[in-house]
Formats: C-alpha cells, structure tokens, sequence
C-alpha cells in the first residue's frame, strides 16, 4: 500500500492553460505522487479515441487511479483531497467545515459556471434558473469571500486553490466583476509558488504545443 490507500498510481490528464492546470497545482499543493499525462489540446488530442475512452466528452482534467476514472474538475479535487487529508487542506468528515466547503465546491460547477455561460451568451436562464441570476451568484460568492482571508475562514482549504484559480482565469476574461475581493483574493491565492511553478512550466508546453499543432497544420 502506498500513501494514497492504494498502490495504484494517479494519473492526471492535462493541457496546459485549462482547467487541468488547478488540477495540477491542487495535487502538488497535496503532495500527491502522480504520473502527468500531457496531451496537446491545440493538435486535437482530447479528441483521439484513446482520450475519448477515458472521457468521453473530450474534456480535461481527467484523473485516472487504478481502474477509478475521475472526470470534471470538482469532482478530482473532492476525491484527491480525501485521499491525502495529511496535506492539511482538505476539512475531513466531522470538521465544522465540512458542510461549507463540499458546498462552495459544487456552487462553482452547479451555479457559478453555469451562470458565466449563460451571460456569455446571452441566455436568459429564466425564472427556473438552478442558480437564480448571475448577478446573485456573483453576490453571494463576494460576501462569502468578504468575510474572511479565505473561503471557509482563517485557514486555507482545497476550496481556495479551486476558486482562487476560477477568479484568476473569469477576471482574466472579464466574466466576473472586477471586485476588490475577487482580484485581492485572486492575487492572494494564485501568487503561491505552487501555481508559479505550474504557470512558468505552462509557458514552456504550451509553446511546443502551438508549434507542433502549426507544424501539422503545414504552418512554420
Ligand atoms: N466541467 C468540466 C469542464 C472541462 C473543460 O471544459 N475543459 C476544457 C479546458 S479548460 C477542455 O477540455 N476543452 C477542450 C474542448 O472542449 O475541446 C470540468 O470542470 O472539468
């Protein structure tokens, strides 16, 4: 048995500059051993039968574990936090926190996301919306993050890795408004050196990434 209960080994398939990128900080903020699979998401990699057969929607992330395949970036960072709850950032069942931080992790995929595509493109959700408006998303979340230092208090959680990534990217491309508390706690969260690391190495792929998909296309 290895440190993760299981002697299977994690995999983590991942573009740089997506989703999978917090993906891959969360896990090194865990300290989680994994294996990186890098697939170019410019050459249409995500598309090839052999990722299909891991998710079938094309998408990453995508942590595989054995014969456990984990897809959608919530449910990864749920499932690698309680597999290495020594890291200290992930509120354990019977912590307090629990309760809040299972739901401020699904109010990003079920309400927050959600709420970003149908204002992207201009989709009225209507009066049976799962999330009620984009403008009380957007509200609920700044009084939250209002309160304190981090999502779930004084201490940082896995919550915080997941949303601080999220606001770096919806500020980035103006999906979010440009509060203080969201670029403060942006900045806050996304200036740790786990994520500088992955930023700085994601320069580097993606590069290759985008001179090989140039390359295949009959490009310089
Ligand atoms: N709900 C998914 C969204 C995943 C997603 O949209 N990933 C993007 C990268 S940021 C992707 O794989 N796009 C490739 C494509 O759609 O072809 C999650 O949270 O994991």
């Amino acid at each position: 048995m290895s440190d993760t209960g299981s002697a299977d080994k994690l995999t983590l398939h991942y573009a740089p500059r997506s989703r999978a990128s917090t993906t891959r900080v969360l896990l090194d903020e865990l300290g989680a051993p994994y294996d990186l699979h890098v697939l170019n998401m410019r050459g249409g990699e995500l598309k090839s039968p052999d990722y299909l057969a891991i998710n079938p929607l094309g998408k990453v992330p995508a942590l595989t574990h054995g014969d456990t395949v984990v897809t959608e970036s919530v449910a990864i960072a749920l499932y690698a936090g309680d597999l290495f709850p020594q890291a200290g950032l992930t509120p354990a069942i019977g912590d307090p926190r629990r309760g809040a931080y299972l739901r401020w992790m699904v109010f990003y995929a079920a309400c927050f996301e959600p709420a970003l595509m149908d204002k992207v493109l201009g989709h009225d959700p209507g009066p049976q919306s799962p999330y009620g408006t984009y403008d009380k998303v957007m509200e609920t979340l700044a009084e939250q993050l209002g309160k304190a230092p981090y999502l779930l208090g004084d201490e940082i959680t896995l919550a915080d890795i997941h949303w601080g990534a999220a606001l770096r990217w919806t500020l980035m491309f103006k999906l979010v408004p440009d509060l203080p508390v969201f670029t403060e706690y942006a900045e806050r969260i996304t200036s740790r050196p786990s994520f500088q690391h992955v930023f700085q190495d994601e320069g580097r792929l993606d590069a290759e990434h985008e001179a090989a998909a140039a390359k295949a296309s009959g490009g310089n």
